[in-house]
């Protein structure tokens, strides 16, 4: 099946906040090159829905290895009974590095959702958090918010590639939205991490497309 816009598609824009850009606190590798990209999309008012999501950790967030007592940074522990990664401490809550990049018309987007707020459970998907303390995983709201307004497929691009763009790509096509990665509009933290991300899309048929085959930017 081949990607076509219409009224039907939302795009979602993930974490693009300059805590995920080179010299940020957890920076993925060229995270600034997908700026441009993205900000040419919302100014070209492409998409009838815009969704922007928005890394938003209170200090000490249990997702941060700094909160672990002799943990590194980007070591797995059990946390819930599910494996999360520990990282550098980045996305907290009003600091420079928390804010939405500055060089995307972010006015263009509709709903701008915060995650990762609760200090206790991580959240990569727009869709729902981490596993939490009681073994379920919390929805955010968005996909009733999607279908409120009819919409059925949607395009995911932003940071990082491999995890927070991947897991709400993933749980969009769970959810019953057609769903596709914007490939070139994002950039994975996890050096190497492409092939096991494109199977794993594949493998759930979400689709991958490029934006200049696609003429969206
Ligand atoms: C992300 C790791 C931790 C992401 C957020 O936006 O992909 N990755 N928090
Ligand atoms: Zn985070």
């Amino acid at each position: 099946m081949s990607f076509a816009i219409t009224e039907r598609t939302a795009l979602i824009v993930v974490d693009v906040q300059p805590d995920f850009m080179p010299g940020g606190t957890l920076a993925c590798h060229e995270g600034d090159a997908i700026v441009p990209g993205i900000d040419r999309l919302l100014r070209a008012r492409r998409f009838r829905h815009v969704v922007a999501t928005q890394d938003w950790h209170p200090p000490g967030h249990v997702s941060f290895a700094s909160s672990h007592p002799d943990a590194q940074a980007f070591q797995q522990i059990d946390l819930h009974g599910h494996p999360q990664t520990l990282w550098p401490d980045h996305c907290v809550q009003d600091t420079p590095g928390a804010a939405l990049h500055p060089g995307i018309a972010w006015s263009t987007a509709d709903l701008i959702l915060r995650k990762g707020s609760d200090p206790q459970v991580d959240s990569y998907s727009g869709f729902r958090e981490n596993h939490g303390p009681h073994g379920t995983r919390a929805a955010t709201g968005l996909a009733g918010w999607l279908r409120e307004r009819g919409v059925d497929e949607v395009l995911v691009c932003g940071l990082a590639r491999d995890v927070c763009v991947l897991w709400t790509a993933q749980d969009a096509a769970a959810l019953g939205f057609r769903a596709w990665l914007a490939w070139d509009l994002s950039r994975p933290v996890t050096p190497d991490s492409d092939d096991a991300t494109r199977s794993t899309l594949q493998a759930l048929g979400i689709g991958v497309v490029d934006s200049t085959d696609v003429g969206i930017a």
